[in-house]
């Protein structure tokens, strides 16, 4: 069976096998499933770790120097970058595959873009999906990269044991420049480009700006800046997305991300399901549909009857 090798091939870390994999998952291709069930008692054992900002926030530079250190201390690190608004081979990602490239050549550096294919809604399953493709081939670290789309963002943080928010100074208007709730989704705030005179100004109003929500002194734990250039505060900020994660990850925790995750996976599988079983044209929704309009039956009435699998 296609799904048996291509299991093995991603469990021995090939890269043909992971590229292959993700791909399908991607495009929800036959055998995906198959191919996720058989991977699954593997996952579990990566950091997945989400990182947001707007466009020329620094998300590449800063992707970029974690992705040095992290080799320096024997990890074996993926990024998959997920941009919907783009196609496929959409340029926005083109310069980081050219950033990326000075680890072309290090089988310890997973890199891969995934765009637009999946129908929105889907996408940040798919790309959580493909994340447990790459926690199984033994990738120590993955990064989840999101190119700011809002909604998306949130989706993506919420397949993510911490997330990092990038905001970076000399934006103009600071941060209420920033998408609308995009801070919220953060677990650390990061101020790049902190060699930058306006950094010390931003990281001012941030802090503000979020204390007036939460604990100050919490809050201040929480927010980094690095100057990603230089690599200044770049083992500061992973010791802490390493202790966030822990504290995500713990058995004990209120909210172990892990659990919630699966919990919007199943909901998500269960819609899937849903949808195939009933495509449009199936004459069990045209007769519910005409019962509905001669007043026998309420919309709600029917589609929980459908749920049940019974008559209505
Ligand atoms: N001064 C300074 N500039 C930086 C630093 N980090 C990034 N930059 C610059 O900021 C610009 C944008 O950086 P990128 O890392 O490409 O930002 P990005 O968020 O990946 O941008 P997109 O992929 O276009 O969304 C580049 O010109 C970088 O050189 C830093 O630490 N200090
Ligand atoms: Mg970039």
């Amino acid at each position: 069976m296609v799904e048996g090798r291509l299991i093995e091939g991603v469990l021995r870390g090939e890269e043909a096998a992971i590229a292959r994999s993700i791909t399908m998952v991607e495009e929800r291709l036959p055998g995906a499933r198959a191919l996720l069930a058989g991977l699954a008692t593997h996952t579990g054992k990566a950091l997945r770790v989400g990182l947001t900002g707007a466009p020329g926030a620094g998300k590449s530079t800063l992707l970029a120097a974690l992705l040095s250190a992290l080799r320096r201390a024997g990890k074996r690190v993926a990024v998959l970058a997920v941009d919907p608004s783009s196609p496929k081979t959409g340029g926005a990602l083109l310069g980081d595959r050219v950033r990326m490239a000075m680890h072309a050549g290090d089988s310890g550096v997973f890199v891969r873009s995934m765009a637009g294919r999946a129908a929105l809604g889907a996408l940040a399953p798919a790309a959580g999906e493909a994340v447990d493709v790459l926690d199984a081939a033994g990738f120590d670290v993955v990064f989840l990269e999101s190119v700011g789309a809002g909604q998306a963002d949130h989706d993506i943080a919420l397949e993510c044991d911490v997330t990092l928010v990038l905001v970076a100074p000399g934006s103009g208007d600071g941060i209420q420049a920033l998408k609308s709730g995009i801070l919220e989704i953060a677990d650390l705030w990061v101020v790049t480009k902190g060699d930058r005179p306006e950094a010390a100004g931003l990281k001012a109003e941030l802090l503000a700006s979020l204390s007036l929500a939460a604990d100050a002194r919490a809050i201040e734990e929480r927010v980094v800046t690095v100057a990603a250039l230089g690599g200044q505060g770049v083992p500061a900020l992973l010791a802490k997305i390493e202790q966030a994660g822990a504290v995500a990850r713990a058995p004990g925790s209120l909210e172990p991300r892990q659990l919630l995750r699966l919990r919007r996976r199943l909901l998500a599988a269960a819609a899937e399901l849903c949808a195939e079983r009933l495509p449009p044209d199936a004459p069990q929704l045209a007769e519910l549909a005409t019962r509905i309009k001669s007043g026998d039956l309420t919309v709600i009435g029917a589609a929980r009857a459908l749920l049940s699998g019974g008559n209505a």
